[in-house]
């Protein structure tokens, strides 16, 4: 398919391995077992996040642009496993996702959203530019590439006070082909920065496709080019995800300079809110469904007696609980104030803070 990933792996993930045909009914207690019903529920919960915003949009209740991160919820939630609360992140604007995933509350970003002050950005960034200092999120960055540069900074001012901490990086193929991405990789290999370049090869740059504007598709190989660790992976499997950050973050900890990972994944939307996505055949949108990372993982547990359908529903309620409260609180956020308009802008904030 001339729209597929390029390189040595397939173009379209992996077939799942045969499923056990005789499942034990009540799903098991294992550690196992309660580590995918949490990868689950995270991945579960920015869908289901996503697909309320969808709703809000469609009734002008959230304005602005919004791009959804729906088929890609594997990366980020797998990716996260690998770090902690020392670690850096810095996104991009389809970030609803990895803020989820690291922690930021569903009402801050329901608030930042509906534009409240309530909101991780106190309401001034909406979709793009979630941003929450206090949990290392450094945005949420509307200028594709434009977190690149940003994070090679975190990572030297972290290896300068000597902290042994990783910035990861996410963003997507269309940023690989940016000077951005090809200075920072540079930089970050030649100083040996602790960056985990996480990008999210999903095939399109808005509606431009890979092989129409990378003559080489291969980015793992690209950016192995830099001199540093560079392999693909498969983006829609959380398991695949995790194992592979997990490797690059414990060998980034041990001081080996900075490490890439594609991740080969695909967004089952259009490209934000306003595009009518006729760039992209549809059997192919159909092909990428069908490895759908949220109901690929709770089939496999289904199959392995890990999740039975009164524990699926159960989660679903809760999920669906926890956006409903978000939802709830951030229209009960009273309207930021028109005098306040200056807040964070110019010197009134300090005037505000003395
Ligand atoms: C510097 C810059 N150029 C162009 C744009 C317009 N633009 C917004 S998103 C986008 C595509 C980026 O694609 P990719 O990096 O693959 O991320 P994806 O949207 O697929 O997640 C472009 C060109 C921009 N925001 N910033
Ligand atoms: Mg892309």
């Amino acid at each position: 398919m001339a729209t597929a990933h390029g390189g040595t792996s397939a173009g379209t993930p992996k077939a799942k391995s045969p499923r056990r045909a005789h499942a034990p009914a009540a799903p098991s207690r294992t550690p196992a077992a309660a580590h995918d019903l949490d990868l689950l529920r995270r991945m579960l919960l920015i869908r289901r996040f996503e697909e309320r915003c969808v709703e809000l949009y469609s009734a002008a209740t959230i304005r602005g642009f919004v791009h959804l991160y729906i088929g890609e919820e594997a990366v980020a939630v797998g990716v996260h496993q690998a770090l902690d609360e020392r670690d850096a992140v810095v996104s991009t604007y389809r970030e609803h996702g990895h803020a989820l995933a690291r922690g930021i509350p569903p009402e801050a970003v329901m608030a930042e959203m509906y534009g409240k002050s309530t909101g991780c950005s106190h309401g001034r960034g909406g979709s793009m530019h979630l941003f929450d200092a206090g949990r290392r999120f450094y945005g949420g960055n509307a200028i594709v590439g434009g977190g690149l540069p940003l994070a090679a900074g975190l990572a030297l001012a972290d290896r300068m006070r000597g902290e042994p901490r990783v910035t990861c990086c996410f963003f997507g193929d269309g940023a690989f082909a940016e000077g951005e991405f090809h200075e920072t990789a540079n930089l970050a290999a030649l100083w040996g920065l602790p960056v985990l370049f996480v990008c999210e090869n999903n095939l399109y740059a808005m509606g431009t496709a890979l092989a129409r504007e990378h003559a080489q598709t291969d980015l793992a190989m690209r950016a192995a080019s830099y001199g540093m660790a560079a392999w693909a992976v498969d983006g829609m499997d959380v398991h695949a995800v995790e194992k592979a950050a997990r490797g690059a973050v414990e060998s980034l900890r041990a001081g080996s300079g900075p490490h890439f990972l594609e991740m080969r994944t695909y967004r089952f939307r259009a490209h934000s809110m306003y595009d009518p996505d006729r760039y992209r055949p549809k059997d192919e949108v159909e092909e990428w469904k069908r490895h759908d990372p949220v109901t690929g993982l709770a089939d496999g547990m289904r199959t392995s007696g890990l999740l039975d359908a009164a524990a699926l529903e159960d989660l679903e309620h809760r999920v669906a609980e926890e956006i409903d409260d978000a939802v709830r609180a951030a229209e009960q956020a009273p309207e930021e104030p028109a005098e306040d308009l200056l807040l964070h802008v110019t010197g009134r904030h300090e005037e505000a803070q003395a």
